[in-house]
């Protein structure tokens, strides 16, 4: 089998800030300074435009959080690698949550991206821990329009009906409602079998409320719904959970920043899957690329 016939090819997808760019930032900043025969090792020549992830790496050893990605181009990046002996190309496009955005309220990905995800072996789906928009519940319903100066007798009286505005209601829709039309779309593009890595970025924020925190449980009790769809369609969109810190800490937090610039970032990096705790960016990929093998 020659090299391309084994190379594994991933999209990354994610809403607004959801941590994809940190994650393809740093696993650049330990691929670039990894020996040839590390696990994890860059192979043949190196990406066209190293300036974007350059200028990233630079922040996280800085202890400065990456910038947004541009709404309009994205970032296109190839990164040939080597993970444990097998061949890796991460061909990835590296777009902006807002594009991602736009395209659940269409229904439909952007050209570039649609190519990508139909010739993807695998799909890493992010997910930022402090940006989970959740449904309300009934009780939450009635406290908030009694606090918009609504009576429950209110509710009752006939009111003419409104047809919802569809692109609204898609803006506004909790997360896990996104993620399973994203998910729904992108299965459709790919047109068979797609392994989906969820990885739940700033990971070190759930391990700070819950230190025994596991990644499939916290998507259960945070995202039911996206668990359950995952879990149904276990066959055409085989998963598993990671969570992963690719900054280490929060930067905002008093002295965090600062402690972790004096470390390297792979020694910064923090993760979290099934077979338990670690510090290898690694995990998602090595799992997509079983799941292909
Ligand atoms: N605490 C913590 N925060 C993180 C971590 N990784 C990313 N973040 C924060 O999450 C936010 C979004 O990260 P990005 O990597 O820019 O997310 P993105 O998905 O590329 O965002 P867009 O390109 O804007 O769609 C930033 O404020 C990061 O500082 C982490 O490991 N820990
Ligand atoms: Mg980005």
């Amino acid at each position: 089998m020659t090299d391309q016939a084994q190379a594994l090819s991933l999209s990354m997808l994610g809403l607004v800030g959801s941590g994809k760019t940190t994650y393809l930032v740093a696993l650049w900043a330990i691929v670039k300074n990894a020996d040839e025969d590390a696990p994890l090792a860059l192979r043949g020549p190196l990406p066209d435009a190293t300036g974007y992830l350059d200028q990233g790496a630079h922040r996280l050893l800085a202890g400065e959080a990456v910038r947004r990605t541009n709404y309009d181009t994205g970032e296109d990046v190839r990164l040939e690698l080597t993970l444990d002996s097998w061949p890796l190309v991460l061909n990835q496009l590296d777009v902006s949550g807002e594009t991602i955005q736009e395209a659940i309220v269409a229904r439909e990905l952007p050209r570039v991206v649609h190519e990508r995800v139909a010739r993807s072996d695998g799909v890493l789906l992010f997910v930022h821990p402090d940006k989970v928009a959740r449904p309300f519940t009934i009780p939450e319903t009635h406290v908030l329009s009694e606090a918009a100066g609504q009576t429950p007798e209110d509710e009752d009286e006939d009111e003419p009906l409104v047809p919802p505005d569809d692109n609204l209601v898609r803006r506004s829709a909790p997360t896990a409602v996104q993620l399973v039309d994203l998910l729904q779309v992108a299965a459709g593009a790919a047109e068979r079998r797609l392994p989906v890595a969820v990885v739940v970025s700033a990971w070190d924020e759930v391990e700070a409320d819950d230190p025994h925190a596991r990644p499939r449980a916290w998507l259960s009790s945070s995202m039911p719904l996206l668990a359950q769809f995952l879990d149904n369609n276990a066959d055409h969109l085989p998963n598993e959970v990671f969570g992963v810190s690719a900054q280490g800490g929060d930067y905002e937090a008093p002295g965090v920043a600062e402690a972790l610039a004096q470390r390297a970032v792979s020694e910064r990096v923090r993760t979290a899957s099934p077979d338990g705790p670690g510090n290898d960016l690694a995990v998602p990929l090595r799992w997509l690329l079983q799941s292909r093998l």
